[in-house]
This record gives structure tokens, sequence and C-alpha cells, in this order.
């Protein structure tokens, strides 16, 4: 049972072989706890560095939601989804401080509980009756570094100065998704070198609160529930765009880019009994182009085109594909996205622009769902170089069942040659 499993002054490493292997793990202080027959839920939540964007924020997601579903083969775990906010480029002033917002804004929370158990944050606190959090542990690395990738996880002093301070009355005060009545009544900063399903262990065995916090969660890796996988897959099919949204960008696609669902062999089922083949979805006349600009010009200036140039760069898909029509997905601002028009002639170029009422309700987290939604339809995509909001685009085509040929196309920057503009890595689905 115990084969590569180390431990050493309370702390383990545990190899993926392990983890097949649930009863593997016993810290070296603690006895597992006892349950009863019927075991109240317990309910775990996250969160993420502030600085991460969206959609990498959705790749958190779908590590701490295989964690949850592996949790639930021994006792009944509810995942806590954590409200969305302040993000850094959701900046629209009209908007003010964009906090609080529910994950169904967003997404089709039925769909995600086809996968797992799931709840808002503020159900949880109507649960809860209080608006307390058991026990946080915050993530973070090893102080000492390290020179071989291994698992392991200890609670250790923290690194930095945690977000995380105690009151005059014992209890943790820190950033609770901007809920300032929220608190937590334990605190402990965690090193951690670990699978996100390699918690199950510490989680079932090392805590007992009602519901446990884990701050930093990027810091846990998907390992083998990778993009690779079958498991990635499942959660990733699961996160469906919310009904609204989706409705959106579909009149958005029938009205300027005579694009349904019918004609283009998209056509949703439930993704629990939807299994499609690279090949089956055809995508509207239209080819669909993301254009990150902003901080991808220092942040990636190597990678991404002039204007001019990524308009050239487009011009080339339009015969082999067929297509007149152009929609642009963009953060740039206006004045960018008239200067790439006027590089057109005949070509058609669209854009999403959404109507105040669409605005206040769904933010932008919403309108950059509608592009992305636009784009995954498109018969042809071209995206940005490692940008996670292309990477949820060719996720989508994926899943409705594009060749990967019209998916994985990538805008090269000017002085890139064909050789060293490499195209971006091909995540077949897997069932
Ligand atoms: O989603 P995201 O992490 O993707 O961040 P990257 C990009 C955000 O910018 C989106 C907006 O969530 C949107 O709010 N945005 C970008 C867009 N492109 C579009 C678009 O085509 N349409 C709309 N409506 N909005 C990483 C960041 O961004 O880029 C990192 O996560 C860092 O923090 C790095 O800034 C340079 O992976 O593209």
């Amino acid at each position: 049972m115990f084969t590569s499993l180390v431990i050493f002054s309370g702390c383990y490493m545990i190899s993926a072989e392990d983890m097949a292997d649930k009863d593997v793990f016993q810290t070296s202080n603690q006895p597992p706890l006892q349950f009863g027959q019927a075991k109240e839920p317990r309910y775990l939540l996250y969160d993420v560095n502030p600085g991460e964007g969206f959609n990498l924020r959705r790749d958190v997601y779908i590590r701490v939601a295989n964690l949850v579903k592996v949790l639930n083969e021994d006792e009944p775990w509810i995942l806590v989804l954590p409200p969305w906010g302040r993000l850094y480029h959701w900046q629209t002033r009209e908007l003010g401080a964009q906090i609080k917002i529910p994950w169904s804004t967003f997404f089709d929370l039925e769909s995600l509980r086809k996968h797992i158990p799931v709840i808002e944050f503020e159900d949880y606190l109507k649960v809860i009756g209080k608006p307390v959090i058991g026990e946080v542990y915050y993530l973070q690395s090893y102080k000492e570094g390290w020179d071989k990738w291994e698992e392991k996880m200890d609670i250790r002093e923290c690194i930095d100065k945690p977000r995380y301070q105690q009151d005059e009355n014992g209890k943790w005060r820190g950033p609770f998704f901007y809920y300032d009545e929220v608190y937590a009544e334990k605190f402990a900063c965690m090193s951690a070198q670990s699978y996100a399903v390699s918690m199950k262990p510490f989680l079932m065995k090392n805590t007992t609160a009602r519901s446990v916090f884990l701050d930093r969660a990027e810091a846990l890796i998907h390992g083998m529930f990778s993009e690779w996988s079958a498991e990635y897959w499942t959660a990733r099919r699961s996160m469906r765009f919310s009904r609204e949204l989706r409705d959106i960008g579909d009149a958005f696609r029938e009205k300027y880019l005579r694009s349904n669902d019918k004609k283009d062999r998209t056509e949703l089922k439930d993704w629990t009994n939807m299994k499609r083949k690279h090949g089956d979805a055809l995508g509207g006349p239209y080819l669909a182009v993301h254009l990150r600009r902003k901080d991808y010009l220092h942040a990636h200036s190597k990678q991404v085109p002039t204007l001019k140039n990524a308009a050239k760069q487009i011009k080339k898909f339009l015969i082999p594909y067929d297509v007149q029509r152009v929609f642009v997905a963009t953060d740039a601002p206006d004045e960018e996205f008239f200067e790439f028009v006027q590089k057109f002639k005949k070509t058609k170029i669209y854009r999403f622009e959404p109507t105040k009422e669409i605005l206040e309700k769904y933010k932008d987290g919403g309108v950059a769902i509608i592009d992305q939604w636009i784009c995954a339809h498109a018969r042809v995509f071209v995206g940005t170089y490692v940008s996670t909001f292309t990477f949820r685009i060719h996720e989508e085509r994926e899943i409705l069942g594009f060749s990967q040929e019209s998916t994985y196309n990538r805008l090269c920057g000017s002085e890139e040659d064909d050789k060293e503009c490499e195209q971006p890595t091909k995540w077949s689905i897997s069932y």
C-alpha cells in the first residue's frame, strides 16, 4: 500500500499511482478521522491570485472541480463557486467596480452540476447561516526552492505577508471576494507542489471544518488530469456558457453572419450525451479572429503583429475557406479596431457591440464570452499566441467537432518567419 509514499517531519510526497489508491495517505501526526453513516456535506472554497485573468481562472476551476469529483468518491463535498470580481482586464468605466458576480451570470450551473455538486457563494452563506469559513490554507511555493519535481505539501510559515490578518476576536479577516463580513476561524500557509487531486487525502484526513478554503489554487496543477485526459475534458464539457449569453451570440450570428446551428452543423446536445468527431462541424460562413491587443503589445511584442500585418495574414484565409465576412473579437480600443477595418476593401468586418442593457447585465466578462462563442462557430478561427482567451475558443471548437486545421491557427508577429511562428498545440478532445 505505502510503496512510494515518503513521510518525514510532517511532509509527504505522493506519486500519481498512489493517488489512484484512495486509502494510501496517512499523515505522520494525525489519526484518520472517523465518519458516521450519513455524512453531512462539506464545502470546498477556493480563490486564485488576484492578478490572473478570466480564462486562466476557468482552467483552475477544472483542476478544483476534478478534486471535488474524486473527493465525492468517498464523502460528500460541494464546491463553492468563487464570485467573479475586480479582474485586471475588466475596465469598462461605466460599470464601476465589477465585483460579487455570481457564476450564473456566465455559466450554466445545471450543466456544471452534471459533473459535480456546486453552489454559489451567496447560497453557501445562506446554508451556513453565518459569514464564516472554517479553515483557510494559503498555498505558496517552497522557500528553499526545488531542484526536482516531486509532489509534497507542508504547513509552513508564510513566505510573503499574507492577505489574511487576525482581528482582536481571533477571527481571520481577508479578501473573501469583497464580502467584508466574512471571516475564517483558522488560517495557515501551506507550501505545496501538488496535483489538484492530491489534496484529497489532506482534505479528508487533516481538516475537520465543515468548510475549507484553498487560496492561490492556481498553484495546484492538473497532473494526470491534464488536457490530454478524458477527466479534463469531462469537466471542461460541463462548463457550458449560460443560455442567455449563448442566445445573444446566436442572434448575432444569425443576423450578421448568416450562421445558425442547423446549417453550420453545430447543434448542441446535453453534454453528457454529446460526442463529436473532428470535421463534424462546418461552421458559419465567416472567419473569426481573436485580435488580442492592450497589454499583449508589451507582454508578447514579438508575437503580436501590427494591424496592417494582421490584416494581411487574415486575407490569406479568406479564399481557401470561401468566406467574405470576418468577425473580430478584440480588446482593442475603437481607434485600433477602425484602423484594422480600413485595411480591408471588399470584405465585411464585424464586431459585437453590446447594448447598454447587455453590458450592465453581463459586464465585461459576459461580452468576452459572447465574443468567444461567436469565434467558436466560425468556419475558420485564427487566434493570438498563448492567449488563454484563444485557448478556451480552441476547446469550444473541439467540443463542437471542428476540424483541427480550421481551429489551431494563430497570428504571427510581423517579424516572425514561418519557422519561428509555431502554430498552437492541438489539444484533441477525449471522452
Ligand atoms: O482572459 P484572459 O486571461 O486571456 O485575459 P489572456 C484577457 C481579458 O481581456 C479577457 C479581455 O478576459 C477579456 O476581459 N479580452 C481579451 C477580450 N480579448 C478579448 C476579446 O477578444 N474580446 C473581449 N470582449 N474581451 C493574459 C492575462 O490574458 O494576458 C494575464 O490573463 C496577462 O493576466 C497576459 O495580462 C499578458 O491569456 O489573453
